[in-house]
């Protein structure tokens, strides 16, 4: 990290965070683990001597075809790892394992939502469908560069596309299988995609739900799209025109044998949208040799993993880039055995996560603080009567973990043993950035940490000045790091306006952060979602944490509303876990409790109980909206709510709640 310089001054500038949150719990790695694990204190060493070479010992993890002539190339701010490399991704993380004789091992345990429905593919079963997959797409035309869309539930046919456009060169796009249709024609536009593969519909929460006629819907608008390839998942009824093709028809009677290519170092491997706040959504372009070697080294750093005894989960829907890195391309690069499981966690019942660890003995569990708190709104019991005693670690992503929701999964998932890891990163990214490792790091609930060996994360003031223990201010990147974003498609300028411009020779990721008195980083959210209250700069984050630590809020939103004295009020939205009562008084004490854990500059305005919270599909809360609720205007864009009924059932609840 970048050297420290006193904090004082930056703290008083109006565009850094105030620091109120004091944390003092600490939990030291298991020593069984620590003495075990796969990375220990000396790689931190090692990065720092020398970055470079760290990365290119990493890249040996992979197979390469060809070896790169250096390992990297910065033209700030685009990059090229490994240049002059070349490999073939899919032959990583999949043929590999199978020449190496560990074609039999469980490559992934499918686990359908309905009870019962359930598939179990090897590598060496992995290997056959990527390859009929493989054939088939080049059967309709796609060669390298080509883009694919990609709009699917969580069915195994979903890693066999990647894996198999991976194999050809091809560039995925994947799509939530929950975006209107308007969100999957522009982001087929974007890319320019001239095949979609897809299903007739997936399962979630004990119902069939329909994917293809969304597809139809946006293909009318994208005349680019040649053909249509559908999975048959649910057995609806479908409307057929003359794109479509059945995958059954077409893939079923394919070759199962394909020769893969060798793809440049630099070759695009896939594009995936973020939709942000404003404008039309990003597409983050990722390649190839870089990417792989970050995903690899961090899923074997970060998660400990051990192939050939740990059974790994990750909770994330695989179109989210939480799902691209981590239950495709690290996991499969480093040959491990995974759960996928396709639906919701209260489907058909609310032990069904736990159900599931118990029935493959899942040893590493990756999830995120928003199923965390929900788990927590439905009671301790629930866990309590599965028997969870193979899991080790348990990691989180996605948004600041509540101190509250970490110390809940530590103990009432993990039994007390299994470290936590919380894990800081983006779709931008690629891979993780900032975490513990979990047989080396004394974790604090509710902080990432440190940034891993080879990355270089920092906080800087809103001078660009490194901020001091103690200081908070933005979060910023500053060096490049393999899987990083190499451009937005197609527009240049404006991954360089996003990223590059707001600190000279920075990355600046968008988020705001502190640097504790030992120096570790926590994340505080969005600085969009900042609140400017009487002077002070103060994370929705930390006022979030206080009231989860609350023992009767679940879950909480806060946002900053206009005030004529304060500039802006700290309004809050709150979900009471599953046993407490709402009293009259419950504004009041909770106000209080927030007051006496940061201070009274923190205190809410206003609080409002409310039954759920607008989410987006990866579980980020929509703080946009909720401030357009505590502004009175009318709400704006809601279509990347995981459920656009929220607003809803949160505008009739205001009255009362008031
Ligand atoms: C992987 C992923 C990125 C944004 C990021 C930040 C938030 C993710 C976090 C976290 C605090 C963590 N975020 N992990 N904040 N602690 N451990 O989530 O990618 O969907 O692109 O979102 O998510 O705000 O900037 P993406």
């Amino acid at each position: 990290m970048a050297p420290e310089t006193p904090g004082s001054e930056s703290r008083e500038t109006q565009e850094t965070l105030s620091n109120l949150l004091h944390e003092t719990r600490r939990f030291a790695p298991p020593a069984d683990l620590a003495a075990a694990a796969n990375v220990t204190l000396d790689a931190y060493a090692e990065a720092e001597q020398d970055r470079l070479a760290f990365w290119e010992k990493q890249a040996d993890r992979l197979n390469w075809s060809k070896r790169w002539d250096s390992p990297l190339e910065w033209n700030a701010p685009f990059a090229k790892w490994f240049v002059g490399g070349e490999l073939n991704i899919a032959y990583n993380c999949v043929d590999r394992h199978v020449e190496a004789g560990r074609g039999d091992k469980v490559a992934y345990h499918w686990e359908g939502e309905p009870e019962g429905d359930s598939r179990t593919l090897t590598y060496s079963d992995l290997q056959r469908e990527v390859a009929k997959a493989a054939n088939a797409l080049q059967e309709l035309g796609v060669g390298k560069g080509d883009r694919v869309a990609v709009y699917m539930p969580m069915i195994p046919e979903l890693p066999i596309t990647m894996l198999a456009c991976a194999r050809i060169g091809a560039v995925h796009s994947v799509v939530f299988g929950g975006f209107s249709s308007s969100a999957l024609s522009g982001r087929i536009q974007d890319a320019d995609a001239k095949v979609v593969v897809t299903a007739d519909g997936g399962y979630r929460r004990g119902a069939p739900s329909a994917l293809k006629p969304t597809v139809d819907e946006a293909v009318k608008e994208c005349p680019g799209i040649e053909h249509v390839l559908v999975v048959r998942r649910t057995g609806q009824e479908v409307a057929w025109t003359e794109k479509d093709v059945w995958w059954h028809d077409l893939v079923d009677r394919q070759s199962d044998a394909h020769q893969a290519q060798a793809h440049d170092s630099e070759d695009p491997l896939y594009i995936l949208y973020t939709s942000g706040t404003t404008g039309k959504p990003k597409g983050i372009l990722h390649t190839t040799g870089g990417y792989l070697t970050q995903v690899a080294y961090t899923h074997h750093a970060v998660f400990d993993l051990k192939p050939e005894t740990d059974v790994y989960w990750c909770t994330a829907d695989i179109g989210w880039v939480t799902g691209h890195s981590y239950i495709v391309y690290g996991p499969l690069a480093n040959g491990a055995t995974s759960v996928i499981y396709e639906g919701t966690p209260d489907t058909p019942h609310r032990g069904r996560f736990w159900e599931i660890v118990q029935k493959y003995k899942v040893t590493i569990l990756y999830t995120a603080p928003t199923a965390i708190r929900t788990f927590m709104k439905w009671g301790d019991d629930i866990p309590a009567k599965y028997d969870m005693s193979s899991l080790r670690i348990l990691g989180s992503v996605g948004e600041p973990i509540n101190p509250e929701a970490y110390v809940w999964y530590r103990e009432h998932i993990g039994g007390e043993r299994c470290p936590v890891v919380d894990t800081w990163w983006q779709t931008e990214t690629g891979g993780i950035m900032i975490s513990p490792l979990p047989g080396v790091t004394a974790a604090k609930p509710g902080a990432a940490m440190r940034p891993l060996p080879g990355i270089s994360a920092d906080v800087v003031d809103d001078q660009g000045n490194t901020v001091g223990n103690g200081g908070g201010g933005f979060l910023v990147l500053r060096e490049p790091w393999p899987a990083m974003l190499r451009t937005i498609w197609g527009d240049d300028q404006r991954y360089i306006d996003t990223y590059w411009s707001r600190f000279e020779g920075m990355y600046f990721a968008g988020d705001g952060a502190k640097k504790d008195e030992d120096g570790d980083l926590w994340l505080l959210g969005r600085v969009d979602d900042v609140m400017l209250v009487s002077g002070h700069n103060i994370s929705t984050t930390e006022v979030e944490s206080a009231l989860v630590s609350h023992p009767k809020v679940a879950e909480a939103a806060v946002v900053g509303a206009t005030d004529p004295v304060t500039g802006q009020a700290i309004v809050s939205f709150v979900i009471l876990r599953g046993n407490a009562e709402e009293s009259a008084d419950i504004a009041t004490e909770l106000r209080n409790h927030v007051a006496k854990t940061l201070g009274p500059i923190a205190k809410p305005r206003q609080i409002l109980v409310v039954p759920e919270l607008p989410k987006t599909r990866s579980g980020k809360i929509m703080r946009r909206l909720l401030r357009d609720v505590a502004e009175n205007r009318s709400i704006g864009d809601v279509t990347t709510l995981a459920d656009s009924t929220v607003m809803n059932l949160i505008s009739e609840q205001l009255p009362s709640a008031k």
